[in-house]
């Protein structure tokens, strides 16, 4: 069968030992596809086992990564960073000109999650915890929809599932609802899920890569789905794979800190190819790529509603 993302011959692109600085690991990077070069916010675990946002570029996106010696202060929410910032997802917001970073901001009082606008990645603007703990999996849409910006978050509450919200400003949010609840009993997504890389704008509606957990009595498995969102009311779900598109299979994926854990962050579209970066064993960065087309065939031909 044909995988629908095939993973790069290079990987893992980046390891804890091509960092400039002795860290525990490097996974789960926020992309930004800047034509002549993609940018990663790497997620850095280091070896106090606090995390914090780095930069890396690369002009062809797999090879050669140029990363900062110092990491990216991420605008500093504190207290509520105390244990550092990790898993950020990286949106181009149309009408801000601006890059919106939607990461987990951890502290003794659980993970939230922090938004903060940069035109740079030098200078970063903090905008507040958008929802307080114990939530994590934000990414903001690339657009406002109906004069707000709306962003996707997966409380943990009972349960894990994918709520989407409204903001007129970024700072104030609200018309909670649940987009994407997880499949109970034995499913791939049946113990949690949360969203990957940031929607990305279709003809068919909204495209969200998000994983799935299935707890097993070794421990969970991460894969990866996809769905669709009705355009112009995305809290509307269109479709959902019935099955999982990509899980842990390689052994940079089996072992790790974490094992059998693949989890997208970052993602965009080049041509009609969708390049995925996605941590593997929370122990380093990935890519894989497929054809937007195909992707959206497969959602579309095997959709589950709920
Ligand atoms: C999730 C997040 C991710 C991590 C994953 C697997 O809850 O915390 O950062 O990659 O668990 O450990």
């Amino acid at each position: 069968m044909k995988e629908l993302l095939v993973r790069s011959e290079h990987n893992p692109l980046i390891s804890a030992s091509d960092m400039p600085y002795p860290v525990n690991a490097v996974f789960n990077a926020g992309s930004v596809d800047l034509g002549d070069q993609v940018l990663l916010l790497l997620r850095v675990e280091s070896r106090s086992g606090r995390s914090h946002l780095t930069v890396a570029r690369s002009s062809d996106g797999v090879t050669n990564w140029q990363i900062e010696k110092q990491p990216l202060s991420p605008g500093d929410h504190r207290p509520y960073e105390a244990y550092g910032a990790e898993d950020c997802r990286i949106t181009r917001v149309h009408e801000l000109g601006a890059w919106v970073l939607a990461y987990t901001a951890y502290s003794q009082y659980g993970p939230a999650v922090a938004v903060a606008t940069t035109h740079d990645f030098v200078q970063v603007e903090p905008l507040g915890l958008a929802f307080p703990p114990s939530n994590k999996d934000a990414a903001v849409f690339p657009r406002k929809i109906n004069g707000r910006y709306a962003m996707l978050h997966r409380p943990l509450g009972q349960d894990g599932h994918i709520w989407i919200a409204y903001s007129p400003d970024l700072i104030h949010w609200g018309e909670n609802d649940v987009v994407l609840p997880l499949h109970h009993g034995p499913w791939w997504d049946g113990s949690r899920v949360g969203t990957g890389i940031p929607p990305i704008e279709t003809k068919y509606g909204w495209l969200i890569l998000y994983h799935g957990i299935k707890n097993m009595p070794s421990g969970p498995i991460y894969r990866v789905g996809a769905a669709l969102l009705d355009l112009e009311e995305p809290h509307h779900l269109l479709a959902r794979t019935r099955h999982w598109l990509f899980g842990p299979e390689e052994a940079y994926e089996r072992t790790g800190d974490v094992p059998n854990v693949v989890f997208p962050c970052g993602g965009f579209v080049r041509g009609d190819d969708l390049w995925v970066y996605y941590g593997a064993a929370d122990s380093s960065i990935c890519l894989a790529t497929g054809n937007l087309s195909d992707i959206l065939d497969a959602v579309r031909a095997d959709p589950v509603h709920a």
